[in-house]
């Protein structure tokens, strides 16, 4: 208790928000799409919504742009452009000062284009619930103005690794990797996240990993992967602040292979061809009411672009990144 008055004392002496604020930024002043940000005071819940779409356009071969005529030079077929969407279903809870729950449920989109060496185009899609998240988010520190805990994360594989749209080449076809809406193991996520404030401004970093274990019933097991983010956020009301993120990660080829895949007919169906590594710049943008009939809910929009991308290709690289969101909490 002496520990939070204190904070609470500093943070109001140094920021010109007054300390009812305090308590709103124990509530997710972090970036909307960074997953286990924030932890929650005991008794503490909050729902979530985020919608989440990637957009990808072209292949890249490491550093380098490679154009279609090239990958079909190698290839029969060749995706030309990849879009998903995600929409985000995710409750957290205050267990106790120490521990907070968390529980989040995808349901994705996926729809890709392609290109044929005979010039034809196509497009196949993908639809359904994705791999389902549970984590408990373990405090080790929470001093005035630096909170630390820990993220101990697993993934459990109810999306789907058979999915199947109709191609020129087969009807009903199984789609390759990266039109699979889940990993199909169950893989842990283990991580760290470091939360700083100060004044009108807050900032953090979180480094979480993906270890896919065992192999899926389609004789295959998913890159593993790390990403790291680090970020910085500006109040500039009450109620309105913005942020600005930079988050780098790195993931590995794919494991065994899908029996029912073609590795000569088109570069998504190779399991050697998926590796990669990408930076991302975002901009945030957050509007939290701090009174009103709005008090409790947290509207954010966080959108970016890779700074860096180097893929064992050819791969398609991703053109932009939006994560819209809604928080309640109470
Ligand atoms: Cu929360």
């Amino acid at each position: 208790m002496k520990k939070v008055v204190g904070s609470v004392l500093l943070i109001a002496s140094i920021s010109p928000l007054s300390a009812q604020d305090v308590h709103h930024h124990d509530h997710g002043n972090t970036p909307i799409a960074v997953m286990g940000g924030h932890t929650h005071d005991a008794g503490g819940v909050m729902l979530s919504y985020r919608y989440m779409s990637m957009h990808m356009d072209g292949n890249r071969d490491g550093t380098s742009r490679v154009s279609d005529s090239e990958v079909l030079a190698d290839y029969m077929v060749t995706p030309t452009s990849m879009d998903m969407d995600m929409h985000m279903f995710g409750a957290m809870y205050g267990v106790n000062e120490k521990l907070t729950v968390m529980a989040m449920l995808p349901y994705v989109t996926k729809s890709m284009k392609h290109l044929t060496r005979m010039g034809r185009q196509f497009t196949t899609r993908a639809e359904g619930i994705g791999d389902t998240k549970i984590s408990g988010l373990y405090k080790i520190t929470d001093q005035a103005g630096h909170k630390l805990h820990l993220n101990l994360g697993i993934s459990l594989p109810t999306g789907s690794i058979d999915e199947r749209d109709d191609t020129p080449a087969a009807q009903n076809a199984k789609l390759p990797y990266p039109m699979q809406l889940g990993s199909g193991t169950y893989d842990l996520m283990p991580g760290i996240t470091y939360q700083g404030e100060g004044g009108d401004y807050s900032w953090g970093t979180q480094a979480v990993a993906t270890i896919r274990t065992g192999e899926n019933d389609n004789d295959y097991t998913l890159g593993d992967k790390i990403e790291l983010s680090a970020w910085l956020q500006r109040q500039w009301t009450h109620a309105f602040s913005t942020s600005l993120r930079l988050k780098a990660q790195r993931w590995s080829d794919i494991d065994g292979a899908d029996p029912d895949l073609n590795p000569n007919m088109i570069a998504t169906a190779d399991p050697e061809l998926r590796a990669g590594k990408r930076a991302d710049l975002l901009v945030g943008f957050t509007y939290q009411p701090q009174s009103g009939a709005l008090k409790g809910n947290r509207f954010a929009l966080e959108v970016g672009k890779p700074v860096y991308q180097n893929l064992d290709g050819p791969q398609l690289e991703t053109d932009l990144i939006l994560t819209a969101g809604w928080q309640y909490s109470f």
